[in-house]
């Protein structure tokens, strides 16, 4: 018996340069920066206030970090195809081979999607949600740690797979028979299966989590009509999780039947329905295209009242048309394959259904405008972002309806139009407002601003940048180019790509602006300093923390009795806040403690998970093995709460009240 599985030194691709190069880049940046924490000494620090945090802040933090490394990562793949394809025209060949190109559009399309676009929208929810309810974690602290990083074990995974072996051909959608072992003998497939496969455990205990703690945990009087338009975002989000994540485990749980014990669930022959995953993968496919986008709808509703000064208008029809966009989106998935042949009767349904998603689409974006209508509106960063969305998205939407149609969508289905649309609105809905979110939440977080110059800079390449990129793809999918091409023959296309590719590197002139905005702003971080805990004149109730808010976020729990709390009682008590809090009563509080339960339960399914992708039995055995040992550590733990007595409480809150009067 072979120890090593599959594993040996030909796993390692020595022979392909760019490979290496990136790889070896990859290794070395990261052995910097641990360098780099272990003689600054940081690794306590690191270990006891971040790692093994259970705090939500502290968990929303790190999951935006990742994403935003990430984005790194899925932009580079995005680079490499954007300049393969503006050079690989007619009889040449470009610099990559097919089955390196393959493997790139894969891992760029699961990357954004998985590791990138999800952890961000997971980790603003994670920060704001339980300061706008009023209270002070989410429901089960310890496990949220454990879904952030089991989350990072299949960001880690993934990344592995550049280094020792490789990723999928398949496509970020992996459909069968491609996806069988018949067809796709080697590891990479494996490796797409089992890192999502555990970070989309993580993410169904996260949607456990947080529909738990809305619908439980609200401060006293906050009623669900209360809650701001972000919680209810959250609430439907979270709620698609719940719904359709078993679904992709439990498709994704077949396929790898399938492939490792000889099962024919998908398969062409001994009677499997390859459509059948197809199905089944849109079933949750188009439910997390809201799951990324509802969010992010909520950042704008946020961020377009605060910045407007008025209460967003119509919120009782926002609340309305979330929950029908929720219900909705579960009856939508054909669309993703009307070429499939079920026939006319069917692909009418399924599109009409998607065209009536439009509608309670259409009703946010007027009570946005309506929202702004009258009001006055501060241009800062997070309401450039919020613009730059609603434009965006609209045209997105307006191609989508469009391939709604069934005898279009035969046309133009695997098109490069598709393409065009699907980053018009992912790009147009969650990037933005994930980068909204970024700069409206950051100071709360961290206590000062970011810089506005270079966000401003970085909005506006981003946009001139999202449209000379993409605008050119609907012209390329009209003219009958195909998705996932590695070279074409066809020279009229040519200039269109070339077009595409200076629109990504204006789009990487975004994305500079974004790494110097962040550190000149860390710079400068005295001069941006926030000591209010309240720099947009907020109406939401995280900004009535301190900036950054304690571990504890409120002293007292506040009691609410309306729509846009903070900003109401602001008005009705400005003068006397101060007084308010010195009578307050501080009752000692009890937080739950810190743990490695997170991070070790991660390291074993990163073994685990390795273990299987590469058949080393005994291994896989002793990961599940540590995983186990490690929850039954946890579940008979001595101690889960440590109190933090009235009087630091106290002390805290007067030394806050003591800054913001200076
Ligand atoms: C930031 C600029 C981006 C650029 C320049 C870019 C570029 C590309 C390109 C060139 C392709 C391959 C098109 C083809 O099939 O010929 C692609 C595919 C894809 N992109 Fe992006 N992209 C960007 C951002 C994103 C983001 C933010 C997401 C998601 C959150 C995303 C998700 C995808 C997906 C799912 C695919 C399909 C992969 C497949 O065919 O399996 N992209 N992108
Ligand atoms: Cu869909």
């Amino acid at each position: 018996m072979n120890l090593l599985g599959k594993l040996s030194w030909s796993a390692v691709p020595f022979d392909q340069p760019i490979v290496m190069g990136t790889s070896g880049l990859m290794i070395l940046s990261v052995m910097l920066i641990l360098a780099w924490i272990t003689l600054k000494g940081h690794w306590p620090y690191l270990w006891r206030e971040w790692l093994t945090s259970v705090d939500h802040k502290r968990i929303g933090v790190m999951y935006c970090v990742l994403a935003l490394v990430m984005l790194l990562r899925g932009f580079a793949d995005a680079i490499l195809m954007r300049s393969q394809q503006a050079v690989a025209a007619g009889g040449a060949q470009g610099y990559l081979p097919p089955e390196h190109f393959d493997q790139i559009f894969s891992a760029h399309g699961t990357i954004m999607i998985f590791f990138m676009a999800m952890p961000f929208m997971i980790g603003l929810m994670n920060f704001a949600v339980p300061l706008q309810l009023g209270i002070r974690d989410v429901a089960f602290p310890t496990l949220n740690s454990v879904s952030l990083w089991l989350t990072a074990s299949g960001i880690l995974l993934t990344n592995i797979s550049l280094v020792v072996g490789e990723f999928a051909k398949t496509g970020w959608v992996a459909y069968p028979p491609l996806s069988e072992l018949q067809f796709s003998p080697g590891v990479g497939v494996d490796y797409y299966l089992w890192a999502l496969q555990i970070s989309g455990v993580g993410t169904l205990m996260t949607g456990i989590n947080f529909v738990t703690t809305i619908l439980k945990m609200r401060a006293p009087g906050m009623g669900y009509m209360r809650m701001p338009v972000f919680c209810w975002t959250a609430l439907a989000t979270n709620l698609l999780i719940v719904a359709a994540f078993p679904i992709l485990t439990a498709t994704f749980a077949m396929l790898l039947l399938d492939r490792y014990l000889g099962f024919h669930f998908f398969t062409v022959d001994g009677q499997g329905n390859q459509m059948m995953y197809v199905n089944l993968f849109w079933v949750w496919g188009h439910p997390e295209v809201y799951i990324l986008v509802l969010p992010a709808f909520g950042v704008f509703s946020e961020v377009i009242s605060t910045f407007s000064g008025k209460p967003l208008f119509g919120y009782r029809s926002m609340v309305a048309a979330t929950m029908a966009i929720c219900v909705l989106s579960f009856l939508v998935w054909l669309h993703h394959f009307f070429t499939m042949g079920a026939g006319a009767d069917v692909n009418g349904f399924f599109g009409i259904m998607t065209m009536i998603i439009a509608v309670p689409t259409g009703v946010k974006i007027f009570n946005w405008l309506f929202t702004m209508w009258g009001g006055r509106i501060r241009f800062t960063v997070p309401v450039l972002w919020s613009l730059g969305f609603m434009v965006t998205f609209v045209i997105g939407g307006m191609t989508g309806v469009l391939m709604a149609v069934p005898p279009a969508d035969f046309q133009l289905h695997n098109s490069l139009f598709l393409v065009a649309h699907f980053h018009n609105v992912i790009i147009g809905g969650t990037v933005f407002g994930a980068m909204a979110g970024y700069n409206y939440w950051f100071p709360k977080a961290f206590g000062f601003k970011l810089d506005e110059r270079w966000g401003k800079a970085s909005f506006w390449c981003w946009l001139t940048g999202f449209y000379l990129a993409f605008m050119p793809l609907y012209a390329l999918g009209l003219m009958g180019m195909t998705r996932r091409m590695q070279h074409y023959d066809d020279l009229t296309w040519q200039p269109w790509l070339l077009l595409a590719a200076a629109g990504a590197v204006v789009i990487l002139a975004g994305i500079v602006c974004q790494i110097v905005q962040l550190v000149v702003s860390i710079r400068a971080r005295a001069q941006h300093r926030d000591v209010t805990g309240d720099p947009w004149n907020g109406r939401t109730l995280e900004w009535s923390t301190p900036s950054p808010p304690p571990a504890w976020n409120f002293a007292v729990l506040p009691h609410v009795a309306e729509n846009d709390t903070y900003w109401t009682r602001k008005q009705r008590a400005r003068a006397n806040q101060s007084q308010l809090a010195q009578a307050r009563q501080y009752e000692p509080i009890e937080m739950p403690k810190n743990s490695a339960t997170g991070l070790v339960t991660a390291f074993f399914a990163v073994v685990t998970g390795f273990a299987l992708i590469w058949h080393i039995w005994w291994m896989a055995g002793l990961g599940v093995f540590g995983a186990f040992v490690t929850i039954l550590v946890f579940a008979f733990r001595e101690t889960e709460e440590i109190e933090i007595p009235a009087e630091e409480l106290a002390q805290f809150d007067r030394t806050h009240q003591a800054e913001v009067a200076v």
